[in-house]
């Protein structure tokens, strides 16, 4: 797991990200982890993906972001997204939240040709 810029971000190896996994020893420490959202490389939510997760959960107006999604494997990859605990979400082009984007929205079944694995750095309120 890392820590950017106050976002919790992990990778788990097993079940996909569209609720709280249970604790377990990896996560026990983490007794308040919120799923807030997950990119994913195939469009549906499928393929590989990364999870966000975060104490918190999204109220519409506090900002959580990755500002280089590079750092975390997950760079020009995103062909889908989806927020969770009412997270909204905006991905950009490049990191550091510059070039095109997308967002902010709930979900993204298929961000289309122009943002198709471009995302670099990404948002969440
Ligand atoms: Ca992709
Ligand atoms: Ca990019």
């Amino acid at each position: 797991m890392l820590r950017q810029t106050g976002v919790l971000v992990s990778v788990p190896a097993g079940a996909r990200g569209a609720t709280p996994r249970p604790a377990s020893a990896e996560t026990a420490a983490i007794t308040t982890a919120t799923v807030q959202g997950e990119l994913d490389d195939d469009v549906n939510f499928g393929g590989s993906y990364l999870t966000i997760t975060n104490a918190n959960f999204c109220d519409g107006s506090t900002v959580y972001q990755i500002g280089n999604l590079a750092t975390l494997g997950f760079n020009d990859k995103t062909s889908s997204f989806i927020g969770y605990a009412n997270c909204t979400m905006k991905i950009w082009e490049n990191a550091g939240f510059t070039g095109a984007s997308l967002g902010y929205v709930a979900s993204s079944a298929n961000v289309g040709p122009a943002m198709n694995d471009r995302a670099s750095s990404v948002q969440l309120r």
